[in-house]
């Protein structure tokens, strides 16, 4: 293996460079994301943050020539789609990685075919637990439910919620995971689970969980879910008059901008814990916040984020791989070790983040995500 001695200066310079050409020793990689349908706001953001990650890489030039050239294939948030994607990726345009999916659900499918293959596969999104018990060639980039959500429990905790009620769509595997860790972590401090109501990630109408729900009082009430159903929960629960005095709690699925621009001010007040703020004023997310504003007129969400590291630590493990085939880039990457906008980064044995320390929890003020005080 070989290590080139750009790769660090690369992160600093890389906000400041311009676009390239397709080049003969472009290195093919692949991502597999949801682009349309009703969880595209996740995959647009992650395609994003990848594209924002690629300029910068491409142009500091620390490949030693070499490009690396991103193939997106739109999984529309299906597994049996997502199967034929990496599929594709992989068959027509012999991609050395691929990134993504996007939802666990869909790396539970797409995952063993993909480690089967022997093709490193990284999740920057796939929260559920177990996602990287698939295979020694994947990984995850993105922290647990099981990390982050009991830190948001806590938070209600402290606020004063003693009881709580879970709402979750039983149909979706991070969901589903969620669920579980809020249960756990709720139990683990001692609160009362007044109430566990499922319903399916398409169901539109949550009146009759909700209305179960709120005869019984709880103190908080927790909701894990992909961002729309999580949003027409909220709606609903405003309809039924819940109140202030409701914590609503969610997961991962909930962190997206897209939470405010369905629920409006009916989503004020939910808490929701994050690896990653934009509110973080280190000079690294600040240099990766004005690149992303400049590049798309907007803010970064943290599926942009997560995304943008990825694709560092990805740059850096074919850099060190060498011949950039995969076997040797799932080697490399099992040491990568790149501080960027997620803070200090290495893989622990299990192929996810080492760290888990750094969740903030946010709450939603006036639509938007705020530090939660
Ligand atoms: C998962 C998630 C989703 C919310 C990603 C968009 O965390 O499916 O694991």
């Amino acid at each position: 293996m070989k290590r080139s001695n750009g790769f660090g200066a690369l992160c600093l310079l890389a906000g400041t460079l311009m676009g390239g050409a397709a080049h003969a020793d472009d290195i093919p990689i692949g991502a597999v994301e949801i682009l349309t349908g009703p969880a595209a706001a996740y995959g647009i953001a992650i395609r994003q943050g990848f594209e924002l990650a690629l300029d910068q890489i491409n142009k500091a030039g620390v490949l030693e020539g070499r490009h690396l050239k991103l193939t997106f294939e739109d999984s529309a948030g299906n597994k049996d789609q997502a199967i034929n994607a990496a599929r594709l990726l992989v068959g027509r345009d012999k991609v050395v990685t691929v990134l993504g999916p996007t939802i666990s659900t869909e790396m539970f499918a797409v995952g063993p075919v993909m480690n089967a293959r022997h093709i490193p596969d990284i999740g920057t999104s796939t929260t559920a637990t177990g996602v990287t018990d698939i295979g020694p060639y994947i990984f995850s980039t993105a922290l647990r439910e099981a990390d982050v959500i009991p830190v948001a429990v806590k938070a209600a905790y402290a606020r004063g919620a003693k009881t709580i009620a879970i709402l979750y769509a039983n149909d979706d595997a991070f969901s589903k995971s969620g669920y579980e860790v809020m249960k756990s972590a709720a139990e683990a401090l001692g609160m009362k689970v007044l109430a566990t109501e499922g319903f399916a990630t398409k169901d539109t109408d949550f009146s009759a969980q909700l209305t179960k729900i709120k005869a019984l009082k709880p103190d908080a009430v927790g909701v894990s879910a992909l961002v729309e159903p999580t949003s027409g929960v909220l709606l609903q629960a405003r309809q039924l008059g819940f109140g202030p005095e409701t914590i609503f709690i969610g997961g991962n699925g909930s962190n997206s901008p897209k939470l405010g621009e369905i629920a409006g001010r009916a989503a004020d007040g939910l808490i929701v814990g994050t690896p990653w703020a934009s509110g973080n004023t280190d000079p690294k997310n600040l240099a990766f916040m004005s690149a992303f504003r400049a590049k798309y007129s907007k803010d970064p969400d943290q599926f942009a984020a997560q995304a943008y590291e990825t694709m560092f630590l990805l740059a850096q493990a074919i850099d060190h791989s060498g011949d950039a085939t995969p076997d040797h880039i799932r080697d490399a990457l099992t040491k990568v070790d790149h501080d960027g906008v997620l803070g200090p980064f290495t893989f622990n044995a299990s192929r996810g983040p080492a760290s888990t320390a750094g969740v903030v929890v946010l709450v939603v003020k006036d639509g938007k995500f705020v530090v939660l005080k």
